[in-house]
């Protein structure tokens, strides 16, 4: 059997790797980390160069020397071909394989490097009529559309009729991420609808309760979205310039 443990900074997009192993039934122990203040405490900072969650721990092959991986879409395809069997993802069969790919990718390479300058962006201008702000705001609203209009035409997720790993890849930056970046998601139907069918799954229910029992998931898929992070719009502000994040 599998020896995982997932390290996961709470609030965070480590809960993506819960929610994978909790949709393919394979066992895991999960070691909670809280942000100190905002970024990773030490002792997570300590575990791998980068300091950032989610990390995977794998001991299955060698209790004496685990494997250690970074990155969330790293860590899901390690989990989907070395303990899944491939499950949650198409294969290059599959007439949506390429479906499959983009939108598995287009999480952490679009949609959410895209929210982050914005909050960046929001924080550094005096207004929001800036150009600089406008031109990043357009950029999501631009990622959002394509999203939702991805999720009109299927009517289901986002590879298609069936639930895969390019759906729990996205799921976060709609929930979660909207403490750190507010998205009024109103306007857009097929978002709504998808997140409901993907935040009703046992699976996401389970690794929420494990991985972040305090957050309300219900404020997190609402349309207005969760109330936001204090203290990342102050950073982004630089308001705490010179002190420690
Ligand atoms: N590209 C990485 C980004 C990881 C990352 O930045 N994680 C955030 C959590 S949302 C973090 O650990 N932040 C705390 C820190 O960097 O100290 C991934 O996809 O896993």
């Amino acid at each position: 059997m599998a020896k995982l443990t997932v390290h996961h900074l709470q609030v965070g997009q480590g809960e993506r790797i819960p929610f994978l192993l909790e949709e393919l039934n394979i066992p895991y122990h999960i070691k909670l980390y809280q942000r100190s203040p905002l970024l990773s405490p030490p002792e997570l900072k300590a575990k791998h160069p980068m300091g950032a969650s989610p990390l995977l721990e794998d001991a299955t092959d060698d209790a004496s020397n685990p494997i250690l991986l970074a990155e969330s879409g790293a860590i899901a395809e390690y989990i989907i071909h070395k303990y899944g069997n491939g499950r949650l993802a198409l294969p290059p069969s599959h007439p949506n394989f390429a479906d499959y790919l983009y939108w598995f990718h287009f999480s952490n390479g679009s949609l959410q490097p895209g929210l982050f300058r914005r909050a960046l962006t929001r924080g550094m201008v005096p207004s929001e009529e800036d150009p600089r702000f406008i031109g990043n705001d357009m950029r999501v609203k631009g990622s959002i559309a394509h999203v939702n209009d991805r999720l009109l035409k299927t009517n289901a997720y986002l590879a298609g009729d069936e639930f895969t790993a390019a759906d729990v890849m996205m799921v976060w930056c709609f929930t979660t991420m909207r403490k750190f970046e507010p998205a009024d998601l109103t306007e857009y139907e097929g978002v709504l609808a998808w997140l409901k069918r993907c935040t009703d799954r046992e699976g996401y229910r389970r690794a929420m309760k494990k991985g972040d029992p305090d957050l309300d998931i219900e404020a997190g898929i609402s349309a207005k979205g969760p109330p936001l992070m204090d203290i990342f719009a102050k950073a982004m502000a630089g308001k705490k310039a010179g002190e420690k994040l």
